[in-house]
Order: C-alpha cells, then sequence, then structure tokens
C-alpha cells in the first residue's frame, strides 16, 4: 500500500500515529516492546478520547479517572498517548508548568538514561504516569486500591466531589502474576463496580504461545470472583470498544473485566501474532513493511501528521476541560467543611491537632509495641478521617486494627468505613496500599514479620516511587517471648513449644 495519509480519518490518524511513534522510538533505542502498543492503539484513543475523565492541562486534577498501564513493558503506548493528549509537566512542588510531560524529543530519548521516557513508566518521574508499573501484576493490584479510594472518597465527600473511575490494561502476564488473583478475588469481593481491568488476550508471551504454560478459562475464573465479563473480538472496531465501555460505565455492582482479542504486532507483515514482537525492535526492513500496511510514508521517523495533535485536543482535551471546569463549581459550592477536609487531604497535609491525643510510654513499660501502634493509630484516626486501616487477616494478632467504634468496616454496604479486612492476601494488601496512597488515602496495613517476604514485591515498588504505604510488621517472636520466656526454654523443648503461627 502507498502513502494514504490523505484518505484517512483523523481517528484512524491518531491510532497510527500511536503505533508509528512507538515502533520509531523502539528502532531508535534498539530495544523495547513494540507489539502490544501496536495492537492496543485503538483501544487506547477510543478510552482516551471519550471515556477517560482527564483533563490534560491539570493532570493532578483529583476527580481524575486513573488510568493504569499495568502491562509495563508496553511504556510507549502511554508515552504516545501522553504526548499527543498534550499533558502537561508538573513539577516536583506540584505545579503545572508550560512544558509538555513528554515531548516530541522525550519520545526520541526513550530508554534513555534520565529520560522522562524510562523503559517502564515511573510515576515519580513522569506527569501522567499514575503508578509505577513493570513487575507484572503490580498495576492491576494497584488499581484495587485506587478503585477502593475512589468509593471512599464517594462516601466521605459526597460524589459530586468524588465519583471517578479506574481504567487498567493488562496482559497475559498480569493474568499469570500471583498477585493478579489475590486482587480479583479482592476486587470481586469488595464490589469495586468503578474498577475497569481490559485484558489484552492475544495469547502470547515471552516464550511463545501461553498454550505453553496457560491453558485455564480465565473468562470463567472472573465470573466466579464475581466480575462482569466482556469481549471485543475485534481489537481495530472502535464501535465494538465502544460499546464494551459502555458496559463498564452503566455498571453499579461488580468490577468489569473485558477481553480483548488482539493480535500483537498487528500491522507487521511478518511478526504479527509471534512472540519476536513482544520485546524486540522491528527493525528497518519490517518497520518500512509495517509502515506500508499503516499507509505511512515509510521515509518519515517520529510523524505526527497535520490534525492529529488537534484530534486529541478536540477530544480529550476539550472533553476533560469542560468536565474539570464543572467539577470546580460543584467543589466551590460543597460546605465548608467538607472543602477545608478535602483540601488538607488532597494536599498531603495532617489536620491541626492531629496528635493531640497520641498517648505517651514509659520507657520500659510493659507494652507490646504492637499494642502501642494500636493505642496511637486509634487516637489518630479520629482525627485523620482518610487514615484506612486493614489486616491480611490478623486485625487483632497484629494490632493494626482500628477499633470498630472509631472504625466501621468498609464494604460493598459501608464505603465510608476505615477498617478493611483484607483476607489472607499479603501480596495484594501492599499492593493495595500502594494504590491508596497514591490516591491521597493513609493507608496503613499489618501482618506479621515473617509474612513480609509474601508483600515485598510491592512494598519494594513504594519505597521505589515515593508513595506513602504504612506496613505494620510486628515480629510474632516477641508475643512468644512473652508468653513463654526464652530462659527457662531449651532448644529441644523450644522445638516442641508452641509454633509461632499458633500464637
Ligand atoms: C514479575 C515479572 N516477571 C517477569 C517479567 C518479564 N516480562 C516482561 S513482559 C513478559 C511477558 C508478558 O507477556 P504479556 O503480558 O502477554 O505481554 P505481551 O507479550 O502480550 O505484550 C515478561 C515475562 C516482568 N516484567 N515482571
Ligand atoms: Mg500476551
Amino acid at each position: 500500500m502507498t502513502d494514504t495519509l490523505s484518505s484517512q480519518s483523523p481517528d484512524e490518524l491518531s491510532i497510527n500515529t500511536i503505533r508509528t511513534l512507538s515502533i520509531d522510538a523502539i528502532d531508535k533505542a534498539n530495544s523495547g516492546h513494540p507489539g502490544a502498543a501496536m495492537a492496543l492503539a485503538p483501544l487506547t484513543l477510543k478510552m482516551w478520547q471519550d471515556y477517560l475523565r482527564y483533563d490534560p492541562a491539570d493532570p493532578h486534577w483529583p476527580n481524575r479517572d486513573r488510568f493504569v498501564l499495568s502491562a509495563g513493558h508496553a511504556s510507549m503506548l502511554i508515552y504516545s498517548m501522553i504526548h499527543l493528549a498534550g499533558v502537561k509537566r508538573v513539577d516536583h512542588d506540584g505545579n503545572i508548568t508550560d512544558t509538555p510531560a513528554i515531548s516530541l524529543e522525550d519520545v526520541k530519548d526513550f530508554r534513555q538514561l534520565d529520560s522522562v521516557t524510562p523503559g517502564h513508566p515511573e510515576s515519580h518521574l513522569t506527569t501522567g504516569v499514575e503508578t509505577t508499573t513493570g513487575p507484572l501484576g503490580q498495576g492491576v493490584a494497584t488499581s484495587v486500591g485506587m478503585a477502593v479510594a475512589g468509593l471512599w472518597k464517594r462516601a466521605e465527600y459526597g460524589e459530586e466531589i468524588f465519583d471517578y473511575d479506574v481504567y487498567t490494561i493488562c496482559g497475559d502476564g498480569d493474568m499469570m502474576e500471583g498477585v493478579s488473583h489475590e486482587a480479583a478475588s479482592l476486587a470481586g469481593h469488595q464490589k469495586l463496580h468503578n474498577l475497569l481491568w481490559v485484558y489484552d488476550s492475544n495469547r502470547i508471551t515471552i516464550d511463545g504461545s501461553t498454550d505453553l504454560a496457560f491453558t485455564e478459562d480465565v473468562e470463567a475464573r472472573f465470573l466466579a470472583y464475581g466480575w462482569n465479563v466482556h469481549h471485543i473480538n475485534d481489537a481495530n472496531d472502535l464501535d465494538e470498544i465502544g460499546a464494551a465501555l459502555d458496559k463498564f460505565k452503566a455498571e453499579k455492582e461488580k468490577p468489569t473485566f473485558i477481553l480483548i482479542h488482539s493480535h500483537i504486532g498487528y500491522g507487521s507483515p511478518n511478526k504479527v501474532d509471534t512472540a519476536d514482537v513482544h520485546g524486540n525492535p522491528l527493525g528497518a526492513d519490517e518497520t518500512i513493511l509495517t509502515k506500508e500496511t499503516y499507509g505511512w510514508p515509510t521515509d518519515a521517523h517520529f510523524l505526527v501528521p497535520d490534525g492529529v495533535y488537534e484530534n486529541f485536543q478536540s477530544g480529550i482535551g476539550k472533553r476533560g476541560a469542560e468536565l474539570n471546569a464543572a467539577w470546580k463549581e460543584r467543589f466551590e459550592v460543597a460546605g465548608d467543611e467538607v472543602k477545608s477536609a478535602a483540601k488538607v487531604m488532597l494536599a498531603g497535609d495532617l489536620p491541626d491537632g492531629w496528635d493531640a491525643d497520641i498517648p505517651s510510654f514509659e520507657a520500659g513499660a510493659e507494652i507490646a509495641t504492637r499494642s502501642a501502634s494500636q493505642k496511637t493509630l486509634n487516637a489518630i484516626a479520629p482525627k485523620v478521617s482518610w487514615m484506612l486501616s486493614g489486616s491480611a487477616d490478623l486485625t487483632g494478632s497484629a494490632s493494626s486494627g482500628l477499633t470498630p467504634d472509631v472504625s466501621g468496616v468498609f464494604e460493598p454496604g459501608n464505603r465510608s468505613g476505615h477498617g478493611i479486612h483484607l483476607g489472607v492476601r499479603e501480596h495484594e494488601s501492599a499492593a493495595m496500599s500502594n494504590g491508596m496512597a497514591l490516591s491521597h488515602l493513609r493507608p496503613i496495613w499489618s501482618t506479621y514479620l515473617i509474612f513480609s517476604d509474601y508483600a515485598r514485591p510491592a512494598i519494594r515498588l513504594s519505597a521505589l516511587d515515593g508513595s506513602p504505604s504504612s506496613t505494620g510488621l510486628p515480629m510474632i517472636r516477641s508475643a512468644w517471648a512473652k508468653t513463654d520466656p526464652p530462659t527457662s526454654r531449651s532448644n529441644s523443648s523450644r522445638r516442641s513449644g508452641p509454633s509461632p503461627s499458633s500464637t
């Protein structure tokens, strides 16, 4: 096919620009993952242009819908979107600047040291990236915390102020990772109807076909978790994509799972549907053939044809600005109490007198540190309503629980509760806390120190991106020692004594 730019609609041009920017950036870096970006460009275009409530001129607008690319290796997909949508850069003090979050030069700097376009999206580096992804499973797991935070804020401050949704894109790798199973189970139990996962079911991972290691019925699994499940059979059909997203928007009871049956590397004549296009540059020859398929000039690189930026401005740009302006009006007329509490929460501050009732403990007092911690949390909780605390089924033993009179429980019938039963799901507990912390809440969760290994990847991630999640990790050995002092025990009696898990 020869160059057909002039015959392409603004949406077709935009889709092919997302694809070719991704291909060119990865070719230039000689590293990256083009396949999913090429296949999912129509999905992200439709999602951002017609659904995502996001104002590129005010990227931290509090009521924005959150977009999570859990398939973080497909980072050029989100970088292309942020660039083309004209998202403004927010500096480290939270000020919106005139600099683009990602300029075309930044796209060309993909995967270079100190660029804002690293190999995998990092939320502390790049405006528009809501959470750091790359370790598969973390994005979906984090999205659950974002959805919880959204529903809690809706209940606390009113749905005129907070009614945002969470849009997540994930892939086969996310579906295989254990943490996504924990996350999906908890989200289904909690009936998080503001949560969407679109699963890129292309049946390909690095090693080849998913038939090598992943043959379960994913749809049946999600139905069993209590999710609504829909399909998009043609990943290039904008109407079919829109119809599926409409179903999510109409849903009021359950989280939504959409399987999109895409072709990895769509448009590449020799690499479509192969593992080769998952994580390798297309290379010069295949790039030419692929651009021919798209009706693109084969000698152009990093081309953004006339009309593409304008298409985004008249889509997400205009829609987002209007939604944000209407929200600001609603916020202005909200009650003073709601406004001032929400402002402190959004600024990451603490209210005056938050620490007035914190008890003091004499040095040497016989009190377990976890009990002292619980008393302290219970004294802070009434002052800091956005502090939510949960435990991986050790609410009493790990003493992280806010007592019910202070807190109430966050559950489908009561979204304003402050305590959350996380179940025996340590990895998800930590990942979910990250999502809540990235949404301005002050989450605290706990398990025994020994089980922290199950949560380690998500704890590590919060350390990297600087999200203020708190993890309580009491050492169960101290409780054991308290009931049975080591001085009276020999090694053999210790072995036959109570096991740590029984105390
Ligand atoms: C926890 C974790 N393990 C391994 C990897 C390395 N890795 C990156 S992408 C990938 C395969 C992903 O397959 P899929 O999600 O289907 O993406 P697609 O090939 O369809 O783009 C793997 C194993 C990773 N990023 N994270
Ligand atoms: Mg795949």
